[in-house]
């Protein structure tokens, strides 16, 4: 392929022609190709591999080179030099919905455990106020869909925001074809709230950390009876954990060998809220602590990888006895379900009591919401959602927004402002670029933070928010906003 555009396959299938277009830049060209799978004769599939060179030959007057992007042989009818194409399968990466109020709220792919289905993410979010949205890759400004389009449309990249308007939606959105979807979904019984805690509850089975607003409907799984427990539960969680209060009224504790067949308090998680039905390892989850095993979290083998160990900061359980039953008191990290906690999002859930007073195993079951299938049924569990704390999504532990100071902010326009930094994070030179809430990049500066305070000019911009993202050398990052008034 030459820079005039012309197009040779010169070995192989004849009178084929790739389609190619060459574009000539600044410093030099840049060329885009697609051949035919079935013209090389290859069946594509994810895993298998394909041998692959590219040369570059370079004419001019420092004379004539030839580069090869693997091995030295350049010559076009031997292979034995060419490296190797592996075939993946095509991912989204990170995929969030955005707006400078809310951060970064990510969405989570449809079950991808078999990587299949990567392509469809989805969460469950309420809107406080209507609010501009769009969809972005990797917390970056640089990739957003969008489409001035609700509650639903087809996002385009670089496109308008999303008018989302106040309300609670499952939120739908094709990393592929940029389909999206706003279906709402009111409050109602199957919702229940997780509270903010300024303090993080003590896992011990004492439960005045919580408040036990919600209960268990009667016998969800009939069984010799007769329906004699009362329980009560409530729910907290902070940036690290969601914790779980469960206060049961039970006047004879007992177990067998099965944590299902003993007194117990049941937990149902499903992580990325896609209610498809089935436990997928990568998000979803059932939990249980009962009279047997005592302080001993079971956690479901093919569920969501939870590791339950001490309370040293990993996920952890208490089994109480008290004066009238039990207490069961469950911390739980969020990381574990890929779960970025914030006001207003909200993962699958239900919780369940399994009642034993004649040592003949489970009498019956009472359950907050659902039915007898939510040890298996992700479709008729309910909704966690949580309430009070952050509306602002922390998005990446990564980050180091906390390292930097941008001053003044706001700025009046044509001002500029500086970047302080930290100069332990950001040492030597780091590449700043700001852009505008619609990702369009209108500033690039490398620029050298360990310098007391470096100035941004923003001569020229418009009035309005914009995000400022640096990133060093080393890798570090942090993304701030600035507004220009
Ligand atoms: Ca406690
Ligand atoms: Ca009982
Ligand atoms: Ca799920
Ligand atoms: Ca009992």
């Amino acid at each position: 392929m030459d820079p005039d555009g012309t197009v040779v396959a010169v070995i192989g299938v004849s009178g084929y022609t790739p389609v190619a277009a060459v574009k000539k830049t600044t410093d030099g060209y840049v060329i885009e190709a697609k051949v035919e799978w079935s013209k090389l004769g290859v069946i594509a599939a994810a895993g298998s591999q394909i041998a692959m060179d590219i040369i570059n030959f370079d004419n001019d007057d420092a004379g004539f080179n030839v580069y090869a992007w693997n091995g030295s042989d350049i010559t076009e009818d031997n292979t034995s030099s060419m490296g190797a194409v592996n075939l993946g399968t095509l991912s989204c990466g990170t995929i969030s919905m955005f707006n400078d109020q809310i951060g970064d709220v990510t969405l989570q792919p449809t079950s991808n455990e078999d990587k299949t289905n990567s392509n469809t993410y989805v969460g469950t979010y309420e809107f406080e106020s209507n609010m501009n949205v769009m969809f972005r890759k990797d917390y970056s400004p640089a990739v957003t869909w969008g489409n001035a389009a609700f509650p639903e449309g087809t996002a385009t990249i670089g496109g308008a925001a999303i008018p989302a308007t106040k309300g609670r939606y499952r939120v739908s959105f094709g990393c592929l074809d940029g389909a999206y979807s706003f279906t709402s979904v009111p409050t109602g019984a199957g919702v229940a709230y997780t509270q903010f805690a300024t303090a993080a509850p003590k896992i011990d089975g004492t439960l005045s950390e919580y408040k036990l607003d919600y209960t268990m409907a009667a016998g969800v799984v009939a069984g010799t009876g007769p329906v004699n427990n009362d329980v009560k539960w409530g729910s907290s969680w902070d940036k690290d954990f969601v914790y779980f209060g469960v206060q049961v009224k039970d006047t004879k504790l007992e177990g067998l060998a099965n944590p299902w067949d003993s007194d117990a308090i049941e937990f149902y998680f499903d992580g990325n809220n896609d209610k498809d039905g089935t436990y997928d390892a990568d998000f979803d989850t059932q939990i249980i602590l009962d009279f047997t095993h005592g302080d001993v979290v079971w956690v479901k083998a093919d569920g969501a990888k939870v590791t339950v160990a001490d309370e040293t900061g990993l996920s952890y359980g208490k089994w109480l006895a008290t004066s009238t039953g039990y207490n069961v008191e469950l911390k739980l990290l969020w990381k574990d379900f890929g779960f970025t906690p914030a006001r207003n999002k909200a993962m699958g859930f239900s919780i369940c009591n399994n009642d034993s007073d004649k040592t003949i195993g489970r009498d019956y079951q009472s359950a907050w919401f659902g039915d007898g299938n939510n040890w298996n049924d992700t479709k008729v569990l309910g909704d966690l959602q949580l309430a009070g704390g952050n509306l602002f999504s922390d998005t990446d532990e990564e980050f180091y927004n906390e390292s930097v100071v941008l001053y003044p902010n706001p700025i009046s326009r044509n001002a500029g402002f500086y970047l302080l930094a930290d100069k332990e994070v950001f040492a030597g030179k780091t590449d700043v670029k700001v852009f505008n809430i619609y990702g369009q990049l209108v500033i690039s500066k490398s620029m050298d933070l360990s310098n007391d305070s470096e100035m941004i000019d923003t001569y020229g911009l418009a009035s309005g928010s914009y995000l400022v993202h640096m990133i060093s050398k080393e890798g570090k990052q942090a993304v701030k906003k600035i507004v220009i008034e």
